[in-house]
């Protein structure tokens, strides 16, 4: 079955977002730390209108340490952006958020004209131009796909919990703005996707990480995907989780037997297939596999020599 999950509450929330941007000096997105691919928005990149980006690998606990450095080189290439990670147990600190964004807009703003001053320009009033400028309040937008952990991220930056976060999608409903200090204001945004998720394969691993709503989606097709995707990439941890010797050799296989060992077998001796693809996928997502990044960024070409052809 096709995974697709675009309820209007997101399609409202795109838009909120795009009548915001004007006003915003830097947005975050967040991204997950095992599939920055999968879990970022290509409608963000027309929304942004040029604005600079952080991106925060955030749940980077889960995720192989090598492959989210290697991320983060990938992301610091892009112009007007910068890379970051944070993580359960290391959360990203406020002042390297701010240190980040301000370098960021530093950046934006270099290329601009500087504004001109009419030599007519009475001086209190270009004075006071000068100030409102130095002393404008600046806004962070947070994006980023359900469930990735903008809330939580926007409670560490404040330091206390204001927005309410939980272990699954469309918790937060509607903009939340809120003051850090006297200079930055955060806005938490409702995680959205996009209208048609193009790269299936992305959305079985966004399904699996949690990104999409359980009513929107078959269990038994996502861990079946799941299931093909660990005995091809990470026999020796599915081997290790569930001290089996020898695997199956397909996904469908491996779910039975994994289903007969953990007793998800009905009363009639079947296969009790949404159990053991709960089993499965609740693993997965509490990072009982270890850490494990599921993909990693494409190779960066190396810059050509000056007279190179
Ligand atoms: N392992 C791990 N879990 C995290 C991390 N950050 C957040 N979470 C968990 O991820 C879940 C979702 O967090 P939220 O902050 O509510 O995510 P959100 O992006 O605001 O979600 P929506 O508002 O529903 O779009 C919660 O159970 C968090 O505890 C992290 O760095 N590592
Ligand atoms: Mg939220």
């Amino acid at each position: 079955m096709a995974i697709s999950w675009y309820p209007g509450h997101m399609h409202k929330a795109n838009k909120e977002m795009a009548a915001l941007i004007n006003d915003i000096d830097v947005v975050i997105e967040v991204l997950d730390a095992r599939m920055p691919q999968a879990s970022s928005n290509p409608l963000l990149q027309s929304m942004r209108h040029g604005k600079p980006c952080l991106r925060i690998l955030n749940k980077a606990d889960l995720a192989n340490p090598h492959i989210t450095r290697d991320w983060l080189d990938h992301f610091n290439r892009e112009p007007l952006s910068f890379a970051a990670s944070s993580a359960k147990d290391k959360r990203i600190e406020t002042a390297d958020v701010l240190f980040l964004c301000q370098k960021l807009m530093r950046k934006a703003n270099a290329g601009k004209p500087a504004p001109v001053v009419s030599p007519t320009d009475n001086p209190d009033v270009a004075a006071l131009r000068a100030w409102k400028q130095e002393h404008k309040k600046h806004q962070i937008l947070i994006v980023g796909i359900p469930n990735v952990g903008k809330s939580s991220i926007l409670n560490q930056l404040i330091g206390k919990k204001i927005a309410r976060t939980g272990n699954e999608p469309a918790i937060t409903k509607g903009q939340q703005r809120v003051r850090l200090n006297d200079h930055w204001y955060l806005v938490d945004t409702p995680g959205v996707l996009w209208p048609k998720l193009e790269d299936q394969a992305a959305a079985y691993r966004l399904a699996l990480s949690g990104a999409i709503r359980n009513t929107a989606m078959e269990f038994t097709d996502v861990a079946l995907f799941s299931a093909q995707m660990l005995l091809e990439q990470f026999p020796q941890r599915l081997r290790e989780r569930y001290d089996m010797e020898t695997l199956p050799p397909t996904g469908e296989q491996f779910m039975q037997a994994l289903a007969r060992k953990r007793g998800c077998v009905r009363k009639d001796g079947d296969v009790d297939w949404h159990k053991v693809a709960e089993l499965l996928i609740h693993d997965y997502r509490a990072g009982r596999f270890g850490p494990m990044s599921l993909e990693r960024p494409p190779v960066a070409q190396p810059t050509p020599a000056p007279n190179a052809d």
